[in-house]
């Protein structure tokens, strides 16, 4: 089983091509990967899905899929990541059997305990600092939210929102499993270079 920790990256077709990033972090040494994507009609989707699925196999990277457990099928990808307004946890786990790990935002203890009850493989917690990616994301919850989860809950924890290599270490040192990045990487003028920037102090901090 491939890890669920470490940095995780997330694409963003307004910073760069989806596709692009993807080449780009995996020849870096990123091993997962989402396709987020909020304008992509569902056959964009599919087709920037399908090429992900290719290169993320080429590289033995794990492939999530946000939002779209009908695109994660479709894909066969590894997984899908749901936020609190997205089908219910307990209702996809029900569709995709073992077939996908499934991963959930929580903001609160209260929906990371009942994410995990409902069978998620992995949280996301945040947003830990301000970000400008995600515009409808809630005020900032900390690493000491993110702290107080980990101890919640058996499953990886992962932090998110505003996470840049300058603050990273906050978000390990509260116990995150691990981080993910949007603009700090895929709005990087050099996006490989930021991946193994994240990549050597994410291993620097064991
Ligand atoms: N969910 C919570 S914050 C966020 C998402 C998708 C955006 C993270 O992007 P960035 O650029 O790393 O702050
Ligand atoms: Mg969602």
């Amino acid at each position: 089983m491939k890890r669920l920790s470490g940095l995780y990256v997330i694409t963003e077709r307004a910073l760069r091509d989806p596709v692009e990033t993807a080449r780009e972090v995996l020849a870096a040494g990123v091993r997962l990967l989402q396709l987020r994507d909020k304008t992509a009609t569902t056959r964009e989707l599919v087709q920037m899905g399908e090429q992900l699925r290719a290169l993320t196999r080429q590289h033995d990277a794990l492939l999530i899929v946000n939002d779209r457990l009908d695109v994660a099928l479709a894909i066969e990808a590894d997984g899908v990541h749901l936020g609190q307004d997205d089908l219910p946890v307990a209702q996809a786990r029900r569709i995709a059997g073992a077939r996908l790990l499934i991963g959930v935002s929580a903001e609160t203890i209260e929906e990371a305990r009942q994410a995990e009850a409902d069978g998620a493989d992995y949280l996301g917690v945040g947003p830990m600092f301000a970000t400008h990616t995600k515009p409808d994301a809630g005020a900032p919850v900390g690493p000491e939210r993110l702290r107080a989860i980990k101890q919640a809950v058996a499953v990886p924890v992962f932090g998110i929102g505003g996470i840049t290599l300058q603050n990273a270490p906050e978000v390990l040192q509260a116990g995150a499993d691990g981080i993910c990045v949007i603009s700090a990487i895929v709005g990087a003028p050099d996006p490989a270079d930021a991946a193994r920037q994240f990549l050597r102090m994410l291993g620097a901090a064991g």
